[in-house]
């Protein structure tokens, strides 16, 4: 019977391991160095219009926090960011979107989380809404510009530098993967009552 249960157990834990693969986001942490708040950075690669990609890092989640589309605040965290992608030459000129944009109003510049706009970093010669540019993405290594400065782009241009998506530490359950926990304990009880049920 040990033997069983031990067997069903490392079955059950490789299969909710898969399910957690699937679902969960695998982002990378920034919580040491000079201005670190703990939050989780992920690049996703792909081919992909910045309308799409705020939806896309939104339907998102890690550790029970909901993602968006990157936010700036220093050059710390964009030295933290840009090696994250900077490596796929998919991202040599055209990098991935930030969630900076200006939709609502023209030239004022807004983070789809609502968070003060504090922080700029735009490339020389941008924002210049060419064409009505109104998302933000980062220029790739090999654009001739800084690696990470800012350009206003079109928000229906699709953009081969995918994004970046940020998850708030201040969302994150504090022990990882609580409900899956709880599934693994009431299964274990269950498999407890069933053999002593058979025993009797
Ligand atoms: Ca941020
Ligand atoms: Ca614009
Ligand atoms: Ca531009």
């Amino acid at each position: 019977m040990r033997h069983k249960i031990i067997r069903l157990l490392s079955t059950a834990l490789v299969l909710m391991g898969s399910v957690v693969a699937q679902v969960e986001a695998a982002p990378i942490l920034w919580d040491s160095g000079t201005g670190s708040n703990g939050n989780a950075y992920e690049y996703i690669a792909g081919t992909i219009t910045w309308s799409a990609a705020k939806a896309a890092a939104e339907g998102m989640t890690f550790n029970g926090a909901t993602g968006h589309l990157v936010t700036l605040h220093s050059n710390e965290e964009a030295s933290f960011i840009n090696p994250l992608y900077s490596s796929d030459p998919n991202t040599a000129v055209f990098g991935p979107w930030i969630g900076l944009n200006d939709i609502a109003v023209e030239g004022t510049y807004a983070w789809v989380t609502g968070e003060a706009y504090t922080y700029s970093n735009f490339s020389a010669g941008e924002p210049n809404n060419v064409g009505n540019e109104d998302g933000i993405h980062f220029w790739g290594a090999a654009s001739g510009r800084p690696l990470g400065s800012w350009n206003d782009w079109q928000i229906i241009a699709t953009n081969g530098g995918g994004y970046i998506v940020e998850f708030e530490s201040s969302e994150m359950a504090s022990v990882p993967e609580p409900a899956v926990f709880s599934l693994l304990l009431l299964g274990l009880a269950g498999m407890r009552y069933s053999s002593k049920k058979r025993k009797a």
